[in-house]
């Protein structure tokens, strides 16, 4: 089996310094929280942006301190999202997808159509993916396809065949949140089936779901999201202290199974990139 691309999202836009004490907010605690996934192995790291006060922000400016803080230092992946959170304009999310020069990122994250979020939900009109895909292909940022459901993944297939999407593609598919679709391995199963031909394939477990479809993933080949972002706990009733150290659980889980862990240099031949 090829090294698994483990990506860490140390942050998100919901998970609240109330829920947990380890959630970073400020650009210097998320650089450093990124840095620290990056160290225990992750090749690329998820990023969002939060204001002092906690709330999530998807500023330029407050992206650009983050890339620029953790490329001082090291030179994981860096993929930024354009999801935002729940309520966000697409000019608003779209923000650090136009950041140039040396805190361009190197990937940016696309969601295929709407799905309730929490009690919130999370929309992604068609006429929006057409102009995100536009935009992306224009600006030359490689897409990872953030998949909730299997619909999405049809709409996938769909913008392939309209010339909006150019595989090979990276997916990635978030399962286990309230609303989308279920964190089993049966349903990872389905979505994989689904997967075009030659493209790469993560998943990304919510809560629970983090622990069991990231194993399920390594024996599958498939590659690996994990982080406070999707999952605040390391097990029942035990907060994790960081996104370190969901990271390093599936460093030993990989090396036991005898996957190798990608460096940013493989996983950018393993996401397609360039
Ligand atoms: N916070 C969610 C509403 C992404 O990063 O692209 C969207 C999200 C997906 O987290
Ligand atoms: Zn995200």
């Amino acid at each position: 089996m090829k090294p698994v691309v483990i990506t860490a999202a140390v942050v998100g836009a919901e998970v609240t310094r109330q829920q947990t004490p380890h959630i970073p907010i400020t650009p210097a605690e998320i650089a450093d929280a990124a840095l620290q996934a990056h160290a225990a192995g992750a090749a690329m790291v998820h990023l969002h942006g939060r204001l002092p006060d906690g709330t999530a922000t998807q500023d330029g400016a407050v992206f650009a301190d983050i890339i620029r803080r953790i490329r001082q230092q090291a030179h994981p992946l860096i993929q930024v999202s354009t999801g935002g959170a729940v309520g966000m304009t697409a000019e608003e999310r779209l923000q650090p997808a136009f950041l140039e020069g040396d805190v361009k990122p190197d990937m940016v994250t696309f969601s295929l159509g709407s799905v309730n979020f929490g009690d919130g939900v999370f929309l992604n009109p068609p006429q929006l993916l057409e102009t995100f895909a536009q935009l992306f292909r224009e600006r030359g940022l490689k897409p990872e396809l953030e998949i909730f459901d299997s619909g999405m993944l049809a709409t996938a297939h769909r913008f392939i065949k309209k010339g909006l999407l150019k595989p090979p593609l990276h997916f990635d598919f978030v399962l286990g949140m309230p609303g989308g679709m279920a964190g089993t391995v049966k349903d990872l199963q389905h979505l994989v089936d689904g997967v075009p031909e030659g493209c790469s394939w993560s998943v990304a477990g919510v809560g629970a779901a983090q622990l069991t479809l990231a194993t399920a993933a390594l024996a599958m080949g498939g590659h690996v999201r994990v982080g406070l972002e999707d999952n605040i706990f390391y097990r029942k009733g035990e907060l994790a202290t960081g996104s370190d150290q969901l990271v390093a659980r599936i460093v030993r889980i990989a090396r036991e199974l005898d996957r190798a862990i990608a460096t940013p240099d493989l996983a950018r031949e393993l996401l397609h990139l360039d």
